[in-house]
């Protein structure tokens, strides 16, 4: 008993020490699907209430162009207009990764037990579904975790090669934008109604998986 009260006053301590400390965090992440290209992903350190989305609510114009096409730059924006207090730092990835493969991400902060961690990058195969970590508090040594696939509910998932970027399809900037879900929800998975072929392109269980580590 007397351990246990040790141990919970210590706590606050070491949270508070450690907030002005830069470290550096390795992301590593790892697409698990057979053929689904994952686009350029997004990492942000934000503050709890400013998150990247919220399932339920409609995705930003950022969010938007990732989940559709890939595109970072819009997201981007947004989380610089957002300002230091609420976005703490954002790294893209320099790659697209392909099945099977790791892409790693490098991210520093000083405030590493305020902020939340949340990634993005779209599954390249699909109208608009994209793989996200929503709001994970950064590790004192690692933490691995499954990340789920949503809907960004901007496009109808015609499943149609017109309007779809990945391979095989390979169109960019084609919306679909009739019937599109209107807001942000989890990814049910691809149907086979369309051209994409569901036994190459099709998932189950997590398209992702990421690694952080703390490095520094
Ligand atoms: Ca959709």
């Amino acid at each position: 008993m007397k351990l246990l009260l040790v141990a919970a006053l210590l706590i606050p301590a070491l949270a508070s020490a450690s907030g002005s400390k830069t470290k550096k965090f390795l992301i590593t992440i790892t697409n698990l699907t057979k053929a689904q290209v994952l686009t350029m992903p997004v990492v942000a350190l934000h503050s709890p209430s400013s998150a990247l989305f919220e399932v339920g609510k409609p995705a930003s114009p950022g969010l938007t162009l990732l989940a559709e096409d890939g595109g970072t730059d819009v997201l981007e924006d947004e989380l610089r207009a957002l300002g230091r207090s609420r976005v703490d730092n954002y790294v893209t990835g320099d790659s697209n990764i392909r099945p099977g493969q790791s892409l790693e991400i490098l991210i520093k902060t000083k405030n590493a037990s305020k902020v939340k961690l949340s990634l993005v990058a779209m599954l390249a195969t699909t109208n608009d579904a994209f793989v996200a970590a929503m709001n994970v508090r950064l590790p004192s040594r690692v933490k691995v975790l499954d990340l789920k696939a949503y809907d960004a509910g901007t496009e109808f998932n015609s499943e149609s090669c017109e309007k779809v970027p990945g391979p095989p399809c390979g169109s960019h900037g084609a919306r679909d934008t009739a019937n599109a879900e209107g807001v942000v929800s989890e990814f049910k998975g691809l149907t086979g109604s369309g051209d994409i072929d569901l036994e190459t392109y099709g998932f189950e269980g997590a398209p992702a998986k990421i690694k952080i580590e703390l490095v520094k």
